[in-house]
Protein backbone atom coordinates (compact mmCIF):
# COMPACT_ATOMS: atom_id res chain seq x y z
CA UNK A 1 0.00 0.00 0.00
CA UNK A 2 2.68 2.24 1.03
CA UNK A 3 4.66 1.39 -2.47
CA UNK A 4 1.92 2.67 -4.22
CA UNK A 5 1.38 5.81 -2.54
CA UNK A 6 4.56 6.30 -3.37
CA UNK A 7 4.44 5.56 -7.11
CA UNK A 8 0.77 7.55 -7.37
CA UNK A 9 3.34 10.87 -5.80
CA UNK A 10 5.90 9.83 -8.38
CA UNK A 11 3.30 9.76 -11.36
CA UNK A 12 1.52 13.39 -10.16
CA UNK A 13 5.11 14.99 -10.13
CA UNK A 14 5.94 13.70 -13.43
CA UNK A 15 1.94 14.54 -15.22
CA UNK A 16 2.23 17.68 -13.57
CA UNK A 17 6.05 18.25 -15.35
CA UNK A 18 4.77 16.95 -18.79
CA UNK A 19 4.63 19.39 -20.99
CA UNK A 20 1.76 19.47 -23.29
CA UNK A 21 1.91 22.41 -25.29
CA UNK A 22 1.95 20.94 -28.88
CA UNK A 23 -0.62 18.54 -30.56
CA UNK A 24 2.33 16.39 -30.59
CA UNK A 25 2.78 16.23 -26.60
CA UNK A 26 -0.52 16.36 -25.53
CA UNK A 27 -1.28 12.66 -27.80
CA UNK A 28 2.57 11.54 -25.92
CA UNK A 29 0.59 12.84 -22.90
CA UNK A 30 -2.07 11.12 -23.77
CA UNK A 31 -0.73 7.41 -24.50
CA UNK A 32 2.08 7.30 -21.89
CA UNK A 33 -0.92 7.84 -19.16
CA UNK A 34 -4.59 7.48 -20.63
CA UNK A 35 -4.31 5.21 -23.22
CA UNK A 36 -4.89 1.57 -22.95
CA UNK A 37 -1.69 0.51 -22.11
CA UNK A 38 -0.99 3.36 -19.73
CA UNK A 39 0.18 4.23 -16.34
CA UNK A 40 -3.62 5.39 -15.09
CA UNK A 41 -4.57 2.06 -16.38
CA UNK A 42 -1.36 0.17 -14.43
CA UNK A 43 -1.53 1.44 -11.40
CA UNK A 44 -5.38 0.51 -11.12
CA UNK A 45 -4.25 -2.89 -12.15
CA UNK A 46 -2.30 -3.00 -9.01
CA UNK A 47 -5.30 -2.73 -6.76
CA UNK A 48 -5.52 -6.25 -6.38
CA UNK A 49 -2.31 -6.58 -4.72
CA UNK A 50 -3.53 -4.37 -1.97
CA UNK A 51 -5.01 -6.08 1.36
CA UNK A 52 -8.80 -5.55 2.19
CA UNK A 53 -8.75 -3.39 4.70
CA UNK A 54 -6.98 -0.83 2.27
CA UNK A 55 -8.81 -1.07 -0.52
CA UNK A 56 -11.28 1.70 0.07
CA UNK A 57 -8.78 4.27 0.79
CA UNK A 58 -6.29 2.93 -2.38
CA UNK A 59 -9.75 3.39 -4.36
CA UNK A 60 -10.13 6.81 -3.58
CA UNK A 61 -6.73 8.08 -3.86
CA UNK A 62 -6.27 5.90 -7.41
CA UNK A 63 -9.50 7.64 -8.35
CA UNK A 64 -8.77 11.19 -7.60
CA UNK A 65 -5.17 10.31 -9.40
CA UNK A 66 -7.34 9.28 -12.62
CA UNK A 67 -9.22 12.56 -12.33
CA UNK A 68 -6.06 14.58 -12.00
CA UNK A 69 -4.18 12.81 -15.08
CA UNK A 70 -7.64 13.35 -17.39
CA UNK A 71 -8.05 16.90 -16.15
CA UNK A 72 -4.89 18.06 -17.24
CA UNK A 73 -5.43 16.38 -20.79
CA UNK A 74 -8.97 18.20 -21.11
CA UNK A 75 -7.49 21.45 -20.50
CA UNK A 76 -4.56 20.97 -22.26
CA UNK A 77 -6.42 19.83 -25.47
CA UNK A 78 -8.65 22.71 -25.34
CA UNK A 79 -5.73 25.37 -24.90
CA UNK A 80 -3.72 23.85 -27.85
CA UNK A 81 -7.64 23.71 -30.36
CA UNK A 82 -8.07 27.83 -29.25
CA UNK A 83 -4.43 28.31 -30.41
CA UNK A 84 -4.92 26.48 -33.60
CA UNK A 85 -7.69 28.16 -34.22
CA UNK A 86 -6.39 31.74 -33.58
CA UNK A 87 -3.19 31.06 -35.84
CA UNK A 88 -4.88 29.84 -38.73
CA UNK A 89 -7.34 31.65 -40.96
CA UNK A 90 -10.88 31.58 -41.03
CA UNK A 91 -12.61 30.73 -44.24
CA UNK A 92 -16.75 30.92 -44.39
CA UNK A 93 -17.50 29.30 -47.85
CA UNK A 94 -20.71 30.74 -46.67
CA UNK A 95 -19.86 34.50 -46.97
CA UNK A 96 -20.51 36.35 -50.51
CA UNK A 97 -17.77 37.41 -52.65
CA UNK A 98 -16.17 40.64 -53.35
CA UNK A 99 -18.06 42.20 -56.22
CA UNK A 100 -16.05 42.00 -59.61
CA UNK A 101 -16.13 45.78 -60.41
CA UNK A 102 -16.77 46.05 -63.96
CA UNK A 103 -14.46 48.28 -66.00
CA UNK A 104 -15.29 51.03 -69.14
CA UNK A 105 -13.54 52.54 -71.68
CA UNK A 106 -12.20 55.91 -71.52
CA UNK A 107 -14.47 58.92 -73.04
CA UNK A 108 -11.34 59.64 -75.45
CA UNK A 109 -11.22 56.01 -76.41
CA UNK A 110 -14.87 55.96 -76.96
CA UNK A 111 -15.21 59.55 -78.86
CA UNK A 112 -11.97 58.11 -80.75
CA UNK A 113 -12.98 54.59 -81.82
CA UNK A 114 -16.59 56.04 -83.11
CA UNK A 115 -14.62 58.95 -85.29
CA UNK A 116 -12.04 56.10 -86.66
CA UNK A 117 -15.27 53.55 -87.11
CA UNK A 118 -16.87 55.39 -89.66
CA UNK A 119 -14.05 56.34 -91.79
CA UNK A 120 -12.98 52.76 -91.68
CA UNK A 121 -16.42 51.81 -93.52
CA UNK A 122 -15.73 54.47 -95.89
CA UNK A 123 -12.47 52.31 -96.83
CA UNK A 124 -9.88 54.48 -94.41
CA UNK A 125 -7.00 52.69 -92.67
CA UNK A 126 -5.68 53.25 -89.22
CA UNK A 127 -2.16 54.35 -89.25
CA UNK A 128 0.17 54.82 -86.64
CA UNK A 129 3.32 57.15 -85.88
CA UNK A 130 6.08 58.51 -83.67
CA UNK A 131 4.66 61.09 -80.84
CA UNK A 132 8.74 62.36 -80.33
CA UNK A 133 9.21 63.47 -84.10
CA UNK A 134 12.26 65.56 -85.56
CA UNK A 135 11.22 69.18 -86.99
CA UNK A 136 11.59 68.26 -90.88
CA UNK A 137 8.38 65.71 -90.52
CA UNK A 138 6.33 68.24 -87.92
CA UNK A 139 6.53 71.37 -89.21
CA UNK A 140 8.99 71.80 -92.37
CA UNK A 141 7.69 68.69 -94.99
CA UNK A 142 3.74 70.89 -94.16
CA UNK A 143 5.17 73.44 -95.62
CA UNK A 144 5.19 75.72 -92.23
CA UNK A 145 7.51 78.53 -92.92
CA UNK A 146 10.67 79.19 -90.58
CA UNK A 147 9.03 81.46 -88.77
CA UNK A 148 5.73 80.19 -88.23
CA UNK A 149 4.27 80.80 -84.73
CA UNK A 150 3.46 77.28 -84.21
CA UNK A 151 7.43 76.57 -84.49
CA UNK A 152 8.11 78.77 -81.45
CA UNK A 153 9.44 77.65 -78.21
CA UNK A 154 6.48 79.12 -76.71
CA UNK A 155 4.22 77.16 -78.09
CA UNK A 156 6.10 73.73 -78.57
CA UNK A 157 7.85 71.34 -76.42
CA UNK A 158 11.58 71.05 -77.89
CA UNK A 159 13.81 67.98 -76.17
CA UNK A 160 16.75 69.69 -74.50
CA UNK A 161 19.16 67.39 -75.49
CA UNK A 162 18.48 67.39 -79.56
CA UNK A 163 16.14 70.56 -80.50
CA UNK A 164 15.60 69.29 -83.68
CA UNK A 165 13.39 67.07 -81.75
CA UNK A 166 9.54 67.81 -80.53
CA UNK A 167 6.90 66.40 -79.18
CA UNK A 168 3.99 66.34 -81.82
CA UNK A 169 2.09 68.97 -82.14
CA UNK A 170 -0.44 67.08 -84.38
CA UNK A 171 -0.87 63.77 -86.04
CA UNK A 172 0.11 65.07 -89.25
CA UNK A 173 3.73 63.26 -89.22
CA UNK A 174 1.70 59.95 -89.37
CA UNK A 175 0.85 61.68 -92.65
CA UNK A 176 4.27 62.64 -93.90
CA UNK A 177 5.83 59.19 -93.18
CA UNK A 178 3.09 57.38 -94.86
CA UNK A 179 3.36 59.55 -97.97
CA UNK A 180 6.81 58.92 -98.16
CA UNK A 181 6.90 55.80 -98.06
CA UNK A 182 5.73 55.91 -101.96
CA UNK A 183 2.46 53.83 -101.88
CA UNK A 184 -0.62 55.26 -103.70
CA UNK A 185 -2.92 55.58 -102.80
CA UNK A 186 -3.47 56.61 -99.78
CA UNK A 187 -6.61 56.86 -97.78
CA UNK A 188 -5.57 56.69 -94.01
CA UNK A 189 -7.20 58.06 -90.39
CA UNK A 190 -4.40 58.77 -87.98
CA UNK A 191 -5.48 59.21 -84.35
CA UNK A 192 -2.92 59.57 -81.29
CA UNK A 193 -1.99 62.21 -78.93
CA UNK A 194 -0.85 65.52 -79.37
CA UNK A 195 0.98 68.14 -77.47
CA UNK A 196 1.43 72.43 -77.06
CA UNK A 197 3.24 74.14 -74.48
CA UNK A 198 -0.36 75.32 -73.18
CA UNK A 199 -1.07 77.26 -69.82
CA UNK A 200 -3.05 74.34 -68.19
CA UNK A 201 -6.86 75.58 -67.70
CA UNK A 202 -10.01 73.68 -67.59
CA UNK A 203 -10.51 74.48 -71.17
CA UNK A 204 -6.97 73.43 -72.89
CA UNK A 205 -4.59 71.22 -72.04
CA UNK A 206 -0.58 70.65 -73.11
CA UNK A 207 -1.51 67.20 -74.26
CA UNK A 208 -4.92 66.32 -75.96
CA UNK A 209 -5.86 63.75 -78.60
CA UNK A 210 -6.94 64.57 -82.76
CA UNK A 211 -7.71 62.03 -85.45
CA UNK A 212 -6.53 63.31 -88.74
CA UNK A 213 -7.38 61.70 -92.11
CA UNK A 214 -5.83 62.06 -95.46
CA UNK A 215 -6.78 60.97 -99.15
CA UNK A 216 -5.07 60.76 -102.19
CA UNK A 217 -5.48 59.52 -105.74
CA UNK A 218 -5.49 60.67 -108.97
CA UNK A 219 -8.60 62.94 -109.54
CA UNK A 220 -9.40 63.58 -106.04
CA UNK A 221 -11.70 66.64 -105.59
CA UNK A 222 -12.80 68.93 -103.23
CA UNK A 223 -16.39 67.09 -103.84
CA UNK A 224 -14.87 63.65 -102.56
CA UNK A 225 -13.99 66.05 -99.10
CA UNK A 226 -17.23 67.47 -99.04
CA UNK A 227 -19.28 64.13 -99.47
CA UNK A 228 -16.54 62.45 -97.05
CA UNK A 229 -17.45 64.32 -94.36
CA UNK A 230 -21.18 65.06 -95.06
CA UNK A 231 -21.52 61.41 -94.62
CA UNK A 232 -19.25 61.44 -91.71
CA UNK A 233 -21.11 63.93 -89.63
CA UNK A 234 -24.59 61.73 -90.48
CA UNK A 235 -23.26 59.10 -89.26
CA UNK A 236 -21.77 60.67 -86.12
CA UNK A 237 -24.44 62.94 -85.35
CA UNK A 238 -27.51 61.96 -87.34
CA UNK A 239 -29.18 62.48 -90.27
CA UNK A 240 -30.97 65.40 -89.31
CA UNK A 241 -27.63 67.59 -88.91
CA UNK A 242 -26.76 70.20 -91.13
CA UNK A 243 -23.02 71.47 -92.06
CA UNK A 244 -21.40 74.66 -93.24
CA UNK A 245 -18.42 75.27 -94.76
CA UNK A 246 -16.22 78.30 -93.60
CA UNK A 247 -12.95 79.46 -95.78
CA UNK A 248 -9.97 79.22 -93.32
CA UNK A 249 -6.25 79.25 -93.82
CA UNK A 250 -4.24 76.14 -93.28
CA UNK A 251 -0.14 76.69 -94.43
CA UNK A 252 -0.51 72.44 -95.43
CA UNK A 253 -4.05 72.92 -97.47
CA UNK A 254 -5.37 75.48 -100.57
CA UNK A 255 -8.23 75.90 -100.59
CA UNK A 256 -8.80 75.29 -96.84
CA UNK A 257 -12.15 75.33 -94.44
CA UNK A 258 -13.43 74.66 -91.42
CA UNK A 259 -16.65 72.68 -90.91
CA UNK A 260 -19.51 73.38 -88.52
CA UNK A 261 -22.58 70.96 -87.93
CA UNK A 262 -25.93 72.44 -86.79
CA UNK A 263 -25.87 72.34 -82.80
CA UNK A 264 -26.15 68.45 -82.02
CA UNK A 265 -27.53 69.92 -78.67
CA UNK A 266 -30.36 72.32 -79.27
CA UNK A 267 -30.31 71.35 -82.80
CA UNK A 268 -29.69 75.26 -84.08
CA UNK A 269 -32.09 76.99 -81.72
CA UNK A 270 -29.66 78.26 -79.67
CA UNK A 271 -28.28 76.98 -76.46
CA UNK A 272 -24.77 77.55 -73.68
CA UNK A 273 -23.20 74.93 -76.23
CA UNK A 274 -23.47 76.47 -79.74
CA UNK A 275 -23.20 80.16 -78.13
CA UNK A 276 -26.74 80.91 -79.49
CA UNK A 277 -25.24 80.57 -82.89
CA UNK A 278 -26.95 77.72 -83.41
CA UNK A 279 -23.14 75.95 -85.21
CA UNK A 280 -20.42 73.97 -83.46
CA UNK A 281 -17.28 74.49 -85.15
CA UNK A 282 -15.68 70.58 -85.53
CA UNK A 283 -12.89 70.66 -87.95
CA UNK A 284 -10.43 71.83 -90.76
CA UNK A 285 -9.99 70.88 -94.02
CA UNK A 286 -8.62 71.22 -97.24
CA UNK A 287 -7.06 70.32 -100.50
CA UNK A 288 -3.31 69.32 -99.90
CA UNK A 289 -0.80 71.94 -100.81
CA UNK A 290 0.94 71.01 -103.79
CA UNK A 291 4.05 71.59 -101.98
CA UNK A 292 3.54 69.35 -99.25
CA UNK A 293 3.22 66.68 -101.99
CA UNK A 294 6.03 67.88 -103.63
CA UNK A 295 7.80 67.58 -99.97
CA UNK A 296 6.84 63.64 -99.49
CA UNK A 297 8.31 62.60 -103.09
CA UNK A 298 4.82 62.57 -105.16
CA UNK A 299 3.78 64.88 -108.20
CA UNK A 300 1.19 67.48 -107.70
CA UNK A 301 0.49 67.12 -111.90
CA UNK A 302 -0.76 63.51 -111.24
CA UNK A 303 -1.99 63.12 -108.18
CA UNK A 304 -4.05 65.78 -105.35
CA UNK A 305 -6.01 64.64 -102.04
CA UNK A 306 -7.39 66.36 -99.29
CA UNK A 307 -6.53 66.47 -95.56
CA UNK A 308 -8.96 66.95 -92.52
CA UNK A 309 -8.20 67.23 -88.41
CA UNK A 310 -10.28 67.26 -85.46
CA UNK A 311 -9.56 67.21 -81.54
CA UNK A 312 -11.73 64.26 -79.62
CA UNK A 313 -11.54 66.36 -76.29
CA UNK A 314 -13.85 69.07 -77.40
CA UNK A 315 -16.87 66.87 -78.89
CA UNK A 316 -16.14 64.44 -75.91
CA UNK A 317 -16.64 67.64 -73.52
CA UNK A 318 -20.17 68.16 -75.09
CA UNK A 319 -21.10 64.80 -75.57
CA UNK A 320 -20.67 63.44 -72.47
CA UNK A 321 -21.16 67.23 -70.40
CA UNK A 322 -17.57 67.58 -68.87
CA UNK A 323 -16.84 71.02 -67.81
CA UNK A 324 -13.15 70.66 -67.31
CA UNK A 325 -10.66 69.60 -69.81
CA UNK A 326 -8.33 67.95 -67.25
CA UNK A 327 -10.26 65.50 -65.95
CA UNK A 328 -9.60 63.32 -68.71
CA UNK A 329 -6.28 62.75 -67.48
CA UNK A 330 -5.90 62.64 -64.34
CA UNK A 331 -7.34 59.42 -63.40
CA UNK A 332 -9.75 59.47 -61.30
CA UNK A 333 -11.82 56.81 -60.91
CA UNK A 334 -14.52 58.84 -59.55
CA UNK A 335 -14.80 60.89 -63.14
CA UNK A 336 -15.01 57.96 -65.39
CA UNK A 337 -18.50 57.14 -62.67
CA UNK A 338 -20.01 60.14 -64.17
CA UNK A 339 -19.55 59.87 -67.63
C1 LIG B 1 -7.64 71.36 -87.21
C2 LIG B 1 -7.21 71.37 -88.61
C3 LIG B 1 -6.17 70.06 -90.29
C4 LIG B 1 -4.87 68.87 -91.87
C5 LIG B 1 -5.26 69.09 -90.58
C6 LIG B 1 -3.07 67.76 -93.14
C7 LIG B 1 -2.11 66.79 -93.09
C8 LIG B 1 -1.26 66.65 -94.13
C9 LIG B 1 -1.38 67.43 -95.22
C10 LIG B 1 -2.34 68.39 -95.24
CL1 LIG B 1 -0.04 65.48 -94.09
N1 LIG B 1 -3.18 68.54 -94.19
N2 LIG B 1 -3.91 67.89 -92.09
C11 LIG B 1 -5.43 69.61 -92.89
C12 LIG B 1 -6.35 70.58 -92.59
C13 LIG B 1 -6.72 70.84 -91.31
O1 LIG B 1 -6.52 70.23 -88.98
O2 LIG B 1 -8.30 72.24 -86.79
N3 LIG B 1 -7.26 70.33 -86.48
C14 LIG B 1 -7.62 70.18 -85.12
Amino acid sequence: MQDLVQKIEEYRKEIEGFDVATPQQLEAYRIKFLGAKGIVKAVFGEMKTVPADGRKEAGQLLNEFKQAAEAKYDKARQLTANGQQSTEEVIDLSLPGNPIEIGARHPITLMRNRIVSIFQRLGFSVADGPEIEDDWHNFTALNLPENHPARDMQDTFYIHQNPDWLLRTHTSNVQIREMQKGKLPIRIICPGRVYRNETISARSHCFFHQVEGLYIDENVSFVDLKQTLYFFVKEMFGKDVNVRFRPSYFPFTEPSAEMDVSCFICGGAGCRICKHTGWVEILGCGMVHPKVLENCGIDPEQYTGFAFGMGIERPAMLLYDVTDIRLFGENDIRFFETV
